[in-house]
């Protein structure tokens, strides 16, 4: 009985769905990550930028990092994290990772055996990787991972040598290591190889490893800053652990428009990441490699819309792409903001997307998250559900006005696992979502 009182914010975010069909699709109401040891609300304070892990050998353990502002009077934000081990019903916040030092960019993910890392960077943009191996429970000592601002980190999980081979990139910029913006690990986050540099450096992307162990990497053009460049390199011999990292030389992406940033509803941040994930199935779309952003769109006749979600895919290994697929359905419109666009593909080649969008409020700050998925290797998306109800984006910034850079999702044989920011209860705060049926186990 007690357990149910204490988990009021989900019960408060279930009461504010539109009764009828919509509400009928949702298979689980958002659960608050950031929340009192009682399980309620934390008042005032902020949190945003969530990273998400989930043990393959028993996925009902996660953990979420975020950026966690004690209040929202202050810029200062602290490395935050929660864990369940109930699938996501309820999370426990014990509190930050290093009190008092400010932290941001958090990447959560784990190992083969449920281990989980937390790369965190702190203000001097030196990144920290931090291991736990109780669910994210407790976290270890820190080791140094080099890295940089606005890192990303994958984590190699297939069979092979390279199992567990993990990898961050980040931008050139303001960096400790801005000629070298990539490094790798052989031994789970234990130690790091010495960084090294790419052709063509890219920023704001992401990276993904393939079924065979191959790493791919997107993002926009980093060396001068060209956001209207997206950029797409691979590395064949990351997963030899006796060779040092090379990679090819990028190509420039066709994905339909630039990516417009620190503007619209996150005036501070980012509007998309770059997303790139492969298909490690051994479906009909094996191999296939895609990539997701936000774009400002051409204008359509008399309509200028700023931002859709656009996605591209190769057969080729990234040799040649496809036309964009419009992943958005909604009608072009001058506000209407299509932002934090989030990808994962599943182990059976399934495509899940989500993203923020303003286009019932008509207002630039008032957004409901929506999800999608593509079964069909990313030639067509299911009708998108509303897994919120509108919120204002804008409630709750700490002195930094943002909802962060990114969410992250996780997906798996029948859904995804979703961390995100919204500020449905009137404060920005960090939710977990399960999209779809929780896996049998
Ligand atoms: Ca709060
Ligand atoms: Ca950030
Ligand atoms: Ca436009
Ligand atoms: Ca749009």
């Amino acid at each position: 009985m007690f357990t149910i009182m204490v988990r009021s914010p989900q019960v408060f975010v279930a009461a504010l769905f539109p009764l009828g069909a919509a509400a009928a699709v949702l298979a689980q109401a958002p659960v608050q990550v950031n929340v009192s040891s009682m399980g309620f609300n934390i008042p005032g304070d902020a949190a945003n930028e969530p990273s998400i892990a989930v043990d393959p050998t028993n996925p009902r353990r996660m953990a979420i990092g975020w950026r966690q502002f004690d209040s929202i009077s202050s810029s200062i934000r602290e490395a935050g994290w929660g864990w369940s081990e109930d699938a996501g019903r309820t999370w426990h916040f014990p509190g930050v990772l290093e009190r008092g030092v400010f932290r941001s960019d958090p990447l959560l993910g784990s190992l083969a055996d449920g281990t989980f890392l937390y790369c965190s960077m702190r203000q001097d943009f030196y990144c920290q990787m931090y291991r736990s191996e109780n669910g994210g429970q407790s976290w270890g000592p820190s080791v140094p991972s080099y890295g940089g601002d606005k890192s990303w980190m994958a984590i190699d999980r297939t069979k092979g040598p390279s199992r567990d081979h993990t990898y961050l990139h980040w931008s050139t910029e303001e960096n400790p290591y801005p000629g070298t913006p990539f490094v790798r690990s052989t031994d789970g986050g234990l130690t790091f190889d010495a960084p090294v540099s790419m052709p063509d450096p890219m920023r704001w992307g992401t990276l993904a490893v393939g079924a065979e162990g191959a790493l791919f990497i997107a993002g926009v053009r980093s060396l001068p800053l060209d956001s209207d460049t997206f950029l797409f390199t691979r590395s064949d011999n990351a997963r030899d652990a006796s060779q040092a990292v090379s990679f090819t030389q990028p190509r420039v992406l066709a994905m339909g428009g630039g990516m417009p940033w620190a503007t619209g509803p996150n005036p501070s941040g980012l509007l998309a990441q770059v997303w790139v994930d492969v298909d490690r199935s051994d479906g009909p779309y094996s191999g296939r490699i895609y990539v997701l952003s936000g774009v400002d769109p051409a204008p359509v006749g008399a309509v200028n819309d700023p931002l859709d979600v656009h996605l591209i895919w190769s057969d080729s290994g990234g040799t040649t792409w496809s036309p964009y697929t419009r992943v958005n359905p909604d009608p072009m419109g001058a506000n209407s903001w299509n932002w934090h666009g989030t990808m994962s593909v599943a182990p059976n080649g399934r495509i899940e997307v989500v993203w923020l969008s303003t286009h019932e409020s008509g207002s630039m700050n008032v957004a409901r998250l929506y999800s999608t998925s593509s079964t069909d290797g990313g030639s067509t998306f299911a009708a998108p559900v509303a897994q919120t109800p509108a919120f204002n984006s804008t409630a709750g910034w700490p002195q930094q006005q943002k909802m962060g850079d990114y969410f992250h999702m996780v997906s798996d044989l029948t859904g995804a696992d979703l961390a995100f920011c919204t500020t449905v209860n009137g404060e920005q705060d960090v939710y977990y979502l399960r999209i779809g049926p929780r896996p049998q186990r």
